[in-house]
């Protein structure tokens, strides 16, 4: 929703790692999102451990969910958060679902529902990710996406497995 004295909607942002320091690669990735004109934080999740979806032969991931206030157009966020993926050495090799230093994923923006080549929101896979769920739960109990599903009631059917919550 955007709020109406503001102009501002509220975001979150999926942040991932398996590479080079994953938890300090997420420390990183928040700092600069902060910086980002545009974009202040509402808040940050626990970081969790989570065993790789996809390829099993990669290392572990460290997960996190931040949200944000920002005046960014969904396209301009998106951009906005590959090049902090590319200034954290982000290299796509091709694999799908593959190891990463750092991957930020757009998971929610306001209550809009986008269906572009280059974007989908919300984000294609919140529903069956415990390291998705799981975190952003944390920061927004009572959220509901565009769509109608309640966090709580995805993450019921989402059983947290091989995820692990690392700091309070
Ligand atoms: N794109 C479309 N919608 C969005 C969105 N809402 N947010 C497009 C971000 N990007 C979006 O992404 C491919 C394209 O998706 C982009 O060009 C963008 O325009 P990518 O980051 O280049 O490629 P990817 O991340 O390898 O692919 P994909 O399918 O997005 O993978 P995911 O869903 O990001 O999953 N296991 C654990 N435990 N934890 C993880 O975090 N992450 C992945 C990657 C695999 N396994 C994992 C984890
Ligand atoms: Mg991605």
């Amino acid at each position: 929703m955007t709020h109406p004295t503001t102009g501002t909607v509220t975001a979150y942002i999926g942040l991932g790692s398996n590479l080079a320091s994953p938890a300090e690669q997420l420390i990183t990735a928040r700092n600069r999102i902060n910086a980002t004109p545009g974009i202040t934080e509402l808040a940050f999740s626990s970081l969790y451990h989570s065993a790789p979806m996809g390829p099993q032969d990669q290392p572990d991931y460290v997960n996190a969910v931040m949200g944000i206030l920002t005046t960014l157009s969904p396209l301009d966020l998106l951009r906005s958060l590959q090049n902090i993926e590319h200034l954290q050495g982000r290299v796509r090799d091709g694999e799908r679902w593959g190891a990463r230093t750092l991957d930020l994923d757009l998971l929610i923006y306001g209550n809009e529902q986008l269906d572009l080549p280059e974007l989908t929101i919300p984000h294609a896979g919140i529903c069956q990710r415990a390291f998705v769920l799981l975190p952003l739960a944390e920061i927004a109990p009572d959220l509901v996406i565009p769509d109608n599903r309640a966090i709580a009631d995805l993450l019921k059917n989402c059983p947290p497995t091989d995820i692990e919550r690392l700091t309070a």
